[in-house]
C-alpha cells in the first residue's frame, strides 16, 4: 500500500485529493496546523479513514518529524496562505508560508525521504500581468499580489531542487477551481452562498469588487486527478490546468442568479472595499500539456459548477435556518 502525505488536508483541495487517494487504496497522512477550535468540517466524513497528523509549513521540525514517521511515497503540498486580498494586508507571513514553507518542506523531503514524489501547488496568479494569452508552461511570470509572488518563489525552488538534487519534483499550475467546499471568502463561494441567502430572504444585497475581472474556473473534483497523474509520469515536470474558458464576475453573477430565477442586477453593488491593489484582468489556461502527457481533461462545465454551487447553498441555508 502506498502512503501519500498531504499539507493542507483542511483546505478544499486537500479534502477532495484525500477522498481521490482513499478510493485508489492509498494510505492517507493529512498534515494539519493546531487550532484552538477543530476544523475538520471538509473532511468530517472520511476523517476516520485518514491519519491526521500536526504540523506546520512555518516550522520544519515538525516537517521531518511528520516524514520519518510515515515515510510517505507522494508529498502534496497543499499548505499556504491562499487568499489573495489577505495577502496585500499580511505579505510576510504570506511569504512565510506560501514562498519559504515550499523550501521548508522540499528541504526537509531532500533530508528524510529523498525518493519521494512531491508535488507543489502552484497557480495561474503567477501569469498575474499577462504576457500571452492562454497561458501556458512557458509564458513568463508577472505576479500582481504578494500571494503571486510567493508561489513564483514556491514554483522555482521546486524546479531548483528537481534540477539540483535529481527529486521528482513536479508544479502544478493550477487555474482557478472551485466547488461546494470553497472558501466563503472566494467570488464565486461569496456570490453562490449570497444567492442562496437572497433567495430564502436572509439577505437583500451582495457588495462585490471588481465585476470585469476574467477567470478560467473548474472543479476542484477534476484538479486534483491532475495532481496524481503528474506524480504517476516517470519524469517531473510542470503542468497547467486548466478549462481553457474564460467568464467574468459580472457572468458569474448572471449565471448564478439565474439558477434560482433571479435578476442579478437588482442585488449586486460594488464597493471598493473589495477592489485590489493591483489586479488580474484575464485568465485564460491552454492545458495542451496535460491533456497529451497526463490523458487528462475536466469533466464539469462552467454552467455545471455554478449550479452545482449554488444548490448545495440552498441545501445549506435552508437546513440553517430550520
Ligand atoms: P485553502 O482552502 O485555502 O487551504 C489551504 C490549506 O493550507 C488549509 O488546510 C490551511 O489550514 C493550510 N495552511 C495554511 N497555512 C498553513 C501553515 N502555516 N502550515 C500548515 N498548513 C497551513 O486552499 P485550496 O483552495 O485548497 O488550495 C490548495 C493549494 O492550491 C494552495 O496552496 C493554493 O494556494 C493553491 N492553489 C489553489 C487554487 C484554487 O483555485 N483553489 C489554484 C491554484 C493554486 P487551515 O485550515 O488551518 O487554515
Ligand atoms: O477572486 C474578483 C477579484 O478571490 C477572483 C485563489 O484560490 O485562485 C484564487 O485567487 C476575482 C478577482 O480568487 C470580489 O478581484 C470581485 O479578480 O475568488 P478570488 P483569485 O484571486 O483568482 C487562484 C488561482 C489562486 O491560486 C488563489 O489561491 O474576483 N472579485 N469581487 C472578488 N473576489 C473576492 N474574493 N471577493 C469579492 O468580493
Amino acid at each position: 500500500m502506498k502512503t501519500a502525505l498531504i499539507t493542507g488536508i483542511t483546505g478544499q483541495d486537500g479534502s477532495y485529493l484525500a477522498e481521490y487517494l482513499l478510493s485508489l487504496g492509498y494510505r492517507v497522512v493529512g498534515m494539519h496546523r493546531r487550532s484552538s477550535t477543530l476544523n475538520f468540517e471538509r473532511i468530517a466524513h472520511i476523517q476516520d479513514d485518514l491519519v491526521l497528523e500536526p504540523g506546520d509549513l512555518l516550522d520544519e521540525a515538525s516537517l521531518i518529524a511528520v516524514l520519518r514517521r510515515y515515510e510517505p511515497d507522494e508529498v502534496y503540498n497543499l499548505a499556504a496562505q491562499s487568499f489573495v486580498q489577505t495577502s496585500f494586508g499580511q505579505p510576510v507571513l504570506t511569504g512565510e508560508t506560501t514562498a519559504l514553507g515550499v523550501t521548508r518542506l522540499l528541504d526537509a523531503v531532500r533530508t528524510v525521504r529523498p525518493d519521494a514524489r512531491f508535488y507543489q501547488a502552484s497557480t495561474s496568479e503567477m501569469f498575474g500581468k499577462v504576457a500571452e494569452t492562454p497561458q501556458r508552461e512557458t509564458t513568463p511570470f508577472h505576479p500582481r499580489s504578494p500571494y503571486g509572488v510567493a508561489k513564483v518563489y514556491g514554483h522555482w525552488i521546486t524546479v531548483n531542487y528537481r534540477e539540483s538534487y535529481g527529486m521528482h519534483a513536479s508544479s502544478g499550475i493550477l487555474f482557478n477551481h472551485e466547488s461546494p467546499r470553497r472558501g466563503l471568502e472566494f467570488v464565486t463561494r461569496k456570490v453562490t452562498f449570497h444567492v442562496a441567502r437572497i433567495a430564502h430572504g436572509l439577505a437583500h444585497e451582495l457588495r462585490l469588487g471588481n465585476l470585469d475581472a476574467q477567470r478560467d474556473w473548474g472543479f476542484a473534483g477534476d484538479y486534483v486527478r491532475a495532481m496524481w497523474l503528474m506524480l504517476q509520469q516517470p519524469a517531473a515536470d510542470d503542468y497547467v490546468v486548466a478549462t481553457g474558458e474564460t467568464h467574468s464576475v459580472r457572468e458569474l453573477c448572471e449565471r448564478a442568479f439565474a439558477v434560482v430565477g433571479l435578476d442579478w442586477e437588482r442585488y449586486v453593488r460594488v464597493d471598493e472595499r473589495f477592489m485590489r491593489p493591483a489586479e488580474v484582468d484575464l485568465l485564460v489556461g491552454d492545458a495542451t500539456r496535460a491533456r497529451r502527457r497526463l490523458g487528462w481533461s475536466p469533466s464539469v462545465t462552467f454552467d455545471e459548477l455554478v449550479s452545482m454551487m449554488v444548490e448545495a447553498d440552498m441545501d445549506l441555508v435552508a437546513r440553517q435556518v430550520k
